[in-house]
């Protein structure tokens, strides 16, 4: 369908264009990577490419892991040449949501340890502004004795409702590959995302936000008509 080979178009072309021999690249996670990880495969076979793979949740790991590339960490691999990785929305200065599935924390750990990092998204994640197509929030990775006062803190300070994400196949709330919880702010309005990510952190419990500012350089975007728009910051 439209929006599978959108991703999947990004994915390849992010692929051709960043990965070389010997390189080490941060793994993204989310559904769109997977056809990433799938040409970054391909790539390795058909070109005997020596690629070191570091994972950015446990979904991650087992596509580095079933797809047979080399899996190392940040403590053996703490500099990475590229980070590839999915986006929940991004604007036209490449801000980006991203923890849609709840990776957030080590997401932007790994992106921020790649000297470059590429987000890969079909049509729908290409907006002008945050918040004109994604309309879920911006997840917040909270410790969990903590997610009541940091949620009171927020609607408070910063307006719209911060809600606790509920696990879908498992009672209770989602808990994160880290052992947190996500509380999801859904904005009622524009803001400077740079302040308010900053902001949001600064409030004790809070352990990362899924809003990635100044980071990705590079997008690309599968379009409706097959096409892949590349938007450079
Ligand atoms: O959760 C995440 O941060 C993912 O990267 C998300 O932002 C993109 O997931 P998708 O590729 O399945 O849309």
């Amino acid at each position: 369908d439209k929006v599978e080979s959108a991703k999947k178009a990004a994915a390849f072309r992010a692929v051709d264009n960043h990965i070389k021999d010997a390189h080490r690249v941060g793994i993204g996670s989310g559904s769109t990577v997977v056809y990433a990880v799938e040409r970054l495969a391909q790539r390795v076979h058909k070109e005997g490419l020596k690629v070191t793979c570091v994972p950015t949740s446990f979904q991650a790991r087992q596509l580095i892991v079933n797809n047979n590339l080399i899996l190392s960490d940040l403590e053996i691999t703490p500099q990475l040449d590229v980070a590839i990785d999915g986006a929940d929305e991004a604007d036209n200065k490449l801000t980006l949501i991203k923890g849609g599935g709840g990776c957030q924390l080590q997401e932007k750990i790994v992106a921020a340890a790649a000297n470059l990092f590429v987000v890969i998204a079909d049509y729908r994640k290409n907006s002008r502004v945050l918040g004109e197509q994604w309309t879920k929030g911006v997840p917040i990775e909270v410790l969990p004795m903590a997610y009541r006062p940091v949620q009171m803190k927020i609607e408070s300070k910063l307006g719209g409702k911060a809600i606790l994400r509920q696990a879908k196949a498992k009672a209770g709330p989602v808990v994160t590959d880290n052992g947190n919880f996500v509380l999801d702010w859904v904005f009622d309005r524009t803001h400077d995302w740079q302040q308010v990510n900053q902001e949001i952190m600064m409030i004790p419990g809070v352990v990362e936000t899924g809003l990635f500012v100044n980071m990705a350089k590079i997008a690309y975007f599968g379009m409706e008509d097959g096409t892949v728009k590349e938007l450079q910051v």
